[in-house]
């Protein structure tokens, strides 16, 4: 198998947040999709290790901010590299709390959206979380950015606990 071929997937970069007994944290994901047009759904793909997976398996809610090509590096680090176990990321950034209770980051995103959990799937290390939105609120207009261009301009990386992972060849 050419593993070269799932490079060509295309992806976006998103801040995916959730609430538990009354504790907020969030990371980075770039497997955010959409799944149904009516009612409006969504797919996330959560690494099973992750504080944030933890969150939304108690809560059953979640919600995801889309990045702008803006998003500076450091931002990436924080809810990308970091674990809400060693660290409060909520405190570093500004957001608003949606209907669901979820802190919806509003630093460097163009839009956010958050609902409910009404299905998931096992994915081995990930599980995929299916969620029908109830609520959606653009912020800004912007370009998106998009994992290539993270990967490509800005010379991000990824760490383990992300699907699209590469091993150092
Ligand atoms: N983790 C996932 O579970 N799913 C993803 O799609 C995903 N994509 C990522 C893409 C990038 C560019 C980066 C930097 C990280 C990605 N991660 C992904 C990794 C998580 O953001 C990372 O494991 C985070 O530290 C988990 O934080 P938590 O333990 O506070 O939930």
């Amino acid at each position: 198998m050419d593993r070269k071929a799932l490079y060509d997937i295309s992806y976006g970069l998103y801040v995916i947040t959730s609430i538990a007994d009354g504790r907020m944290n969030g990371q980075i994901a770039n497997t955010v999709f959409q799944v149904s047009s009516t009612p409006a759904k969504i797919a996330v793909s959560i690494n099973k290790e992750n504080l944030t997976h933890e969150y939304i398996l108690k809560s059953g809610v979640l919600a995801v901010s889309t990045l702008g090509q803006e998003t500076p590096l450091p931002f990436i680090g924080l809810f990308g590299f970091k674990s809400g176990r060693e660290i409060d990321k909520l405190s570093q950034c500004a957001y608003v709390q949606g209907a669901t209770g979820c802190p919806c980051v509003t630093d460097h995103a163009l839009s956010y959206m958050e609902g409910k959990v009404v299905a998931s799937a096992d994915g081995g290390t990930h599980t995929v979380f299916i969620v029908e939105l109830a609520a959606a609120a653009v912020l800004k207009k912007g370009t998106p950015l998009t994992y290539a261009y993270y990967q490509e301009v800005k010379n991000g990386k990824a760490p383990k606990t992300a699907p699209t992972y590469k091993e150092a060849a």
